[in-house]
């Protein structure tokens, strides 16, 4: 197991010093943010991201994320010259010393709340997701935008793209992610590079667009799609832990053993009501998942992937970006690291 921290690149405030002085950091995970999604990443633009993090004495083979376009998506005929400008990524990455590529398939938007500062009891904030709040949201008439997506869409863009979106269904969108895998799973096997999707978040479908990565039954599909070791998942605990009828303990026991989580996401939520959460801090007795047990099952099952602790409370008076401040995430690495170290025992 490799403990990672999301470093957002030079321009993120949190510096690479702070994060190699947290307890058990490995290394870091990150991506180049300043090119526009589809286009393929230069060499030089992966040395930028990646270098001062070697430098700084820290591990760098984690990519979160190459976004897919939209119209790989869609499945338009623009999709194939996207997937090779995917592709040439993925052969550089790998080229660079990257071992895990993570990236979604959610349409339009990537991972939706309500609030960004919601108030806790004990003074700290977090996030979280009321579904009343989102449904009276009109996407249409808003513009929506959360800090850490990778690409947000001016107002006429957006529209356009719902519109789009009318025509695909969730059979359409598994059948236009299966396309894209066949394609670049290949490359990733000659490149020693592992995909490891991210499920939806929330995993459930919202705004009348179509989401897929939702549970156990979507990830053993995903899997046998197309079955290569390559086609792997970031098991992000927080995100299919929100709806209670996902069993992570389970998943993560069969998923490690089937040798499919190159990567992990852990973080702890609260439900609050259907299709209603808020996100905790990191230990089990805050939130509604067991860290022990999730960590255990993985451990039992041979996970030897790469882990970092999620999102993180904005405590302390720190006014981090949402989610991604830098003394949560610590304690979490911290926490979770300390549980690893007793079960590996
Ligand atoms: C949110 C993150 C996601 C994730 C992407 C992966 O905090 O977990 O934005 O990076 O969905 O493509």
């Amino acid at each position: 197991m490799q403990m990672t921290f999301r470093w957002y690149g030079p321009e993120d405030r949190i510096s690479l010093e702070e994060i190699r002085q947290v307890p058990y950091i490995d290394g870091v995970v990150t991506a180049v943010y300043d090119l526009p999604v589809g286009e393929a990443w230069s060499e030089a633009a992966i040395e930028r991201v990646q270098r001062p993090a070697l430098e700084a004495g820290l591990t760098c083979e984690v990519i979160e994320s190459v976004p897919v376009h939209e119209e790989i998506k869609l499945g338009s005929e623009k999709r194939d010259a996207l997937i090779d400008n995917y592709c040439t990524t993925v052969r550089r990455l790998g080229k660079a010393g990257f071992k895990v590529i993570c990236y979604n398939f959610m349409p339009v938007f990537d991972w939706l709340r309500s609030d960004l500062r919601h108030k806790r009891a004990d003074g700290s904030t977090c996030l979280a997701f009321d579904e009343q709040t989102v449904l009276n949201l009109d996407p249409a008439k808003t513009s929506l935008s959360l800090p850490g997506w990778d690409e947000s869409y001016t107002h006429a863009e957006l529209l356009g793209l719902l519109e789009r979106y009318r025509e695909v269904d969730e059979e359409k969108l598994w059948d236009n992610l299966i396309y894209f895998l066949q394609r670049v799973i290949p490359v990733c096997e000659e490149a020693g590079v592992k995909m490891a999707i991210h499920p939806d978040d929330p995993p459930w479908g919202i705004f009348g667009l179509p989401r897929i990565i939702t549970g156990r039954e979507a990830l053993d599909r995903l899997c046998r799609a197309v079955d290569s070791p390559c086609n792997g998942i970031t098991l992000c605990l927080g995100s299919l832990g929100s709806n209670p009828a996902n069993d992570l303990t389970s998943m993560a026991a069969e998923f490690a053993r089937r040798d499919r989580i190159p990567f992990v996401h852990a973080r702890n939520v609260k439900i609050t009501g259907k299709n209603c959460f808020e996100e905790t801090g990191h230990l089990s007795r805050e939130g509604s998942l067991d860290m022990r047990a999730i960590l255990t099952a993985l451990y039992e099952n041979g996970f030897d992937g790469y882990i970092r602790p999620d999102h993180g409370r904005n405590i302390w008076g720190e006014d981090g970006r949402p989610g991604y401040g830098l003394y949560d995430r610590a304690l979490g690495a911290a926490y979770l690291s300390g549980l690893w170290e007793v079960i590996a025992r």
